[in-house]
Formats: structure tokens, C-alpha cells, sequence
């Protein structure tokens, strides 16, 4: 299995779920400079959206959006508790914010890293990305409301943690979610230590 990945990027949320169902898997690592410029001539063939993650499996089916990837992991590794147990509460807690932080969250950064995808005007691409980053961190307000304690889904930690852990080392960042969201911040600071998550936040860390 083949991963596609770049240090301080969503492959970070791939590596972590596949660690945490103990799938073993093979890096490409890429620059954030070649992700900008879309680039790498394989990532582009295997997902015309050159977006990490991008996950080749051992048969060349391609599995790209995080989301995916860990429902997937979750359904061939049940036992692994990458998601709460199905039918109960705290799963649909998961499945609601999961999909919170891949379909409203995570498409501020595209906006942000690629206003000129959205609008020409220079002018208009500086505005969206002001008006990008304070809906964002409204969004992330809304999510630090749904935490529950000490994990995001109550008592067993989950992939939402690793969410929590990766994307707020995403603007605005850690200090800004101290005083702004301190149930992930709280959330993050705990994921970081995690035997499953810890290795590939060190792997991705960006200075
Ligand atoms: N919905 C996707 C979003 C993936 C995404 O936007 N990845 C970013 C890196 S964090 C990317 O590759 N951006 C490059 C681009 O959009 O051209 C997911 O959850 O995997």
C-alpha cells in the first residue's frame, strides 16, 4: 500500500489511522511546494485533484478524502477503534463531526491556500482568504462546543482525536486555540501523546 503524503498536510490523518489499525504501508513523501504546483505526475494521475491524502491500495484501487479512508480502516479493522462501536451514541457523535470537519472545516484551507481557484480579482482573493480565516475559526468554535471529556467522543480516544491533534497545528494554530478552544486544545495536547498518534505527528511536524 502506497501512500501519498507531504509533511504539515492531511496525509498526516492517513498515516495516523493507518498506524492505529496497524496496516502497514510505504510513504512518497512530496514537498508543499510540489503540492502547490501540482506537480507530481503520479499523484495527478491517481487523483486528478493532486489532493493528500491519496491512498494506492495493494490491488491499484486508489482511496483518496480522509474520511474515507478512515471508514474504510474502521470496516476491515473493526476491532482496532478507530471509530466508537457501532450503534452506539458516541459513533454518531464521531460520524456527525467527522463529516463536519472534512465537508465544512477542511475546504476553508482550500480557499485559503488557492483563493485564486475561486476568484480572479486580487483584490477579492485577499478578501477571501481574511473572510476564510475568521470562518474558520468560528467553525472551530462551533467543534470545540461539541467536545466531550478527556476524548472527543467521551472515554475512549478516536480518529476525531487525531483530527482535533492534526488540524489545529493548522492555522490559527495551537496558541490561538488556547484561549479560543480550549476543549481541543486540551483534546490536541492529549492525541499528541497517543502510541498511535504520536509517531506521524512527529513525521509531520512542520517548523
Ligand atoms: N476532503 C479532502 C481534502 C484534502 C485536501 O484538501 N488536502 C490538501 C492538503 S491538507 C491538499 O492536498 N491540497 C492541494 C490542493 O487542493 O491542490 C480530505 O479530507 O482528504
Amino acid at each position: 500500500m502506497l501512500l501519498y503524503a507531504a509533511a504539515g498536510t492531511g496525509s498526516a490523518l492517513a498515516e495516523i489511522a493507518l498506524d492505529w489499525a496497524g496496516v502497514p504501508y510505504e510513504r512518497e513523501v512530496m514537498t508543499w511546494e510540489q503540492v502547490q504546483a501540482r506537480s507530481h505526475s503520479r499523484l495527478l494521475v491517481a487523483n486528478p485533484l493532486h489532493q493528500l491524502p491519496t491512498l494506492i491500495l495493494d490491488n491499484g484501487q486508489v482511496l483518496t478524502e480522509s474520511a474515507a479512508i478512515v471508514l474504510w480502516l474502521d470496516e476491515t479493522c473493526p476491532d482496532a477503534g478507530l471509530l466508537p462501536a457501532r450503534g452506539s451514541a458516541e459513533r454518531l457523535h464521531a460520524l456527525r463531526w467527522l463529516m463536519f470537519l472534512v465537508t465544512t472545516v477542511y475546504p476553508t484551507f482550500s480557499y485559503g491556500d488557492f483563493p485564486q481557484r475561486y476568484v480572479a480579482d486580487e483584490t477579492a482573493q485577499r478578501e477571501l482568504v481574511a473572510s476564510t480565516k475568521s470562518r474558520r475559526k468560528a467553525l472551530l468554535q462551533q467543534v470545540d462546543q461539541a467536545a466531550l471529556s478527556p476524548w472527543f467522543c467521551g472515554e475512549q480516544p478516536s480518529m476525531l482525536d487525531a483530527y482535533v491533534a492534526v488540524m489545529s497545528t493548522w492555522s490559527p494554530r495551537r496558541p490561538w486555540f488556547t484561549q479560543n478552544a480550549p476543549r481541543l486544545y486540551a483534546i490536541a495536547q492529549r492525541a499528541d501523546e497517543l502510541p498511535q498518534v504520536a509517531p506521524a505527528m512527529r513525521r509531520n511536524r512542520v517548523e
